[in-house]
């Protein structure tokens, strides 16, 4: 009989709870990263991804924005820029979606929402109620024309989340995703903000808002929406992700989640996140160059981290960053 030792891999467990479930990997995709379709999702169910995150979607199907609209390139691997637009199926199709990855799937399905307006994302949310196991409300897409990322005005957040809460028929566990911030006193208005109402959770970052990246060869920006701004992710996002991470694990009630999402490729990666204080860590660029096999390797590179270690569970590290 082969004993176990106890820094074997076996006994390490990437376990994490969130909106009150036990999820037995604590890293699955960002929203917008290879889950817009039906195969799609039903890949992420048959992968190694701790949960089943959907494409943020809105009250009507979309199209989104002129291709070219997304960029990654060999020249520069630690960076990507996308303006996507919002492309998606349309809430319905997400609502439906929930029955048959739940009976298919034994792993939470979370529905991104961004709808257009206030009104949209009420009436989303309501009919989206008992279709999934949590929902995560953008209020950072960089991308659609003529729309500011709601998470940058103040008051239009503190107004939406009034709204929201006030929907008699929510039960389902409410999560957001968050811009970056980059000024101490934004972090502390928008986590007064959040403290005031029952979030399950928060993911930090969205992609860095606007950004431009030139083919210098060409003499063009690299994408054709917005004249070649779009959000900008990958490796170079990291040390904001995990700034903002960071920055509002210090802030928030224990009991709101932060969810770290930016600039995770390795196993390294998710291990800084978890020590900022990330739950879970979420999976965007690197899904998208990879496929879902990366789920698989990110784990068994952390698991090997935390076997050189001596850590058996992430509470064993989580949030425990050192100051100098
Ligand atoms: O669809 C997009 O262009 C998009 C969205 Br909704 C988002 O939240 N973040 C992003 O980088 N792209």
């Amino acid at each position: 009989m082969s004993q176990t030792k106890p820094n074997d891999e076996q006994s390490i467990s990437l376990v994490t709870e969130l909106i009150g479930l036990p999820i037995e990997n604590a890293i699955w995709n960002a929203a917008g990263a290879l889950c817009t379709t039906e195969k799609e999702l039903h890949n992420l169910g048959q992968s190694q991804s701790g949960v089943i995150l959907s494409k943020s979607c809105t009250l009507d199907p979309r199209e989104g924005n002129p291709l070219p609209r997304y960029w990654c390139s060999e020249r520069a691997p630690f960076m990507t820029i996308n303006s996507t637009g919002l492309a998606n199926q349309g809430y319905k199709f997400y609502g439906k979606m929930g029955y048959q990855l739940s009976a298919e799937y034994d792993k939470p399905y979370i529905i991104s929402v961004s709808g257009l307006s206030i009104e949209d994302n009420l009436n989303i949310i309501k009919e989206l109620q008992g279709k999934c196991h949590a929902i995560e409300l953008n209020l950072s897409c960089p991308n659609v024309i003529g729309k500011p990322q709601i998470g940058y005005d103040f008051d239009a957040t503190q107004d939406l989340l009034n709204q929201v809460f006030s929907i008699p028929e929510l039960n389902t566990p409410l999560g957001l995703k968050m811009p970056p911030y980059f000024d101490l006193t934004h972090f502390d208005q928008m986590a007064d903000i959040i403290n005031q109402f029952p979030i399950s959770f928060i993911t930090c970052i969205n992609s860095l808002g606007n950004g431009l990246i030139i083919d210098p060869i060409e003499e063009k920006a690299v994408i054709k929406p917005k004249n070649g701004l779009g959000g900008i992710g990958g490796s170079i996002v990291k040390p904001i992700a995990l700034s903002n991470v960071y920055n509002f694990r210090k802030r928030l009630n224990s009991k709101i989640d932060v969810i770290g999402c930016g600039g995770v490729r390795t196993g390294w990666d998710v291990f800084e996140h978890i020590l900022a204080g990330a739950t879970a860590v979420q999976v965007g660029s690197q899904l998208v160059e990879e496929g879902t096999s990366c789920f698989e390797r990110i784990q068994k590179e952390l698991k090997e981290i935390m076997r050189i270690k001596g850590y058996l569970k992430l509470e064993d590290f989580r949030g425990k960053l050192q100051s100098m």
